[in-house]
């Protein structure tokens, strides 16, 4: 079904504008699924119009970038910072199956998008009737159970048997290891992808050190006060940790499930807005059928936020207070513990 998929998309793209981008606040796996995929489609539509756009990178994917440019010099990273419409018959959108996390400069972000779009995603798809007017849904290549976007770039290698050089390999492995937590959140087929693209010159060792990020001061103080403002919540075996920082969320939501919290919730309250990261133990997910991404996407739609992730990982992005969210997630939560 996938080849024959990948075939449509091929030839539904052909002889269009192309511009590929993915969420805010770009990621590894986000990062890299764009620039693989580009190189992808240049291989198999010479002398197309294709460009990448980002609206920001996060610090470690900065950090990667700035590392990965200096080990291999020649690899085209350029990309786009504004949207340029007139640059696009067709939007490709990877690593996110909501176009709310896609953040286009000089465009509304409320106005729908008026150019056909397709989502390369591994995210939780929730309801799937929503308003995705210009979404050609037939095409999207949405695939929960695989641990990175990048690999079903990597299987578009494979279906259009276009070889690997060592950045690209090098790409593929670092968005693999990240969204994956080094393996911790894989299957079988994440290791065996990895696998594959290990060899004599691609050494895993030098992968960690182009994946290696400074930490700075901000980000420490961050943490310990993270852990300061802990309060449990004990649910007979379970412990649910929930916490507040300004920023870095998504690390101290990790950081509590190493600590010993079986699920963490951590609240960063921005300007008009609340931010919700959560993460839970693969194994209190398998054990329990708890999916936060699939609670958050429903917290999200009844009040109107966005929000979305995966069972062990998710966020919501919320325009109002959060204590009665918080609240509303504890106790969604709870039941399944
Ligand atoms: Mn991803």
């Amino acid at each position: 079904m996938f080849k024959s998929k990948s075939k449509d998309f091929l030839a539904f793209i052909k002889n269009k504008k192309i511009i590929i981008t993915t969420h805010d606040l770009v990621d590894i796996d986000g990062l890299v699924s764009c620039f693989t995929l580009k190189f992808l489609l240049r291989s198999c539509l010479p002398n197309h119009e294709i460009s990448i756009y980002f609206s920001e990178l996060s610090k470690s994917t900065k950090s990667f970038l700035k590392n990965f440019s200096v080990k291999f010099p020649e690899f085209n990273l350029s990309y786009e910072k504004d949207f340029n419409v007139s640059k696009a018959d067709v939007l490709l959108i990877v690593d996110t199956n909501k176009l709310d996390q896609i953040k286009l400069k000089n465009i509304s972000n409320t106005s729908p998008l008026e150019i056909p779009y397709i989502f390369i995603d591994h995210h939780y798809l929730g309801n799937k009737s929503e308003n995705k007017n210009n979404n050609i849904k037939s095409l999207n290549l949405i695939f929960e159970n695989i641990s990175s976007t990048a690999e079903i770039i990597l299987l578009l290698f494979e279906i259009y048997n276009i070889p690997l050089n060592n950045p690209l390999k090098t790409l593929f492995i670092a968005a693999i290891l990240t969204d994956s937590g080094f393996f911790k959140y894989g299957n079988n087929n994440t290791i065996q992808n990895a696998s594959k693209l290990l060899s004599k010159d691609i050494h895993f060792q030098d992968v960690l050190i182009l994946l290696k990020k400074d930490v700075d001061i901000s980000g420490k103080i961050a943490k310990i006060k993270g852990l300061q403002r802990l309060k449990l919540i004990r649910e007979g075996e379970y412990l649910i940790g929930i916490t507040n920082v300004s920023s870095f969320g998504a690390s101290i939501a990790s950081m509590l499930i190493k600590v010993g919290c079986d699920v963490s919730i951590v609240i960063s309250k921005e300007k008009n807005q609340s931010r919700i990261n959560t993460r839970a133990k693969k194994s209190v997910c398998e054990e329990t059928g708890l999916n936060l991404a699939k609670i958050l996407d429903q917290i999200s739609k009844q009040y109107e936020g966005s929000g979305g992730g995966h069972d062990g990982a998710a966020s919501l992005t919320i325009n109002m207070e959060s204590d009665i969210i918080i609240n509303e997630l504890i106790e969604n939560i709870k039941e399944y513990l």
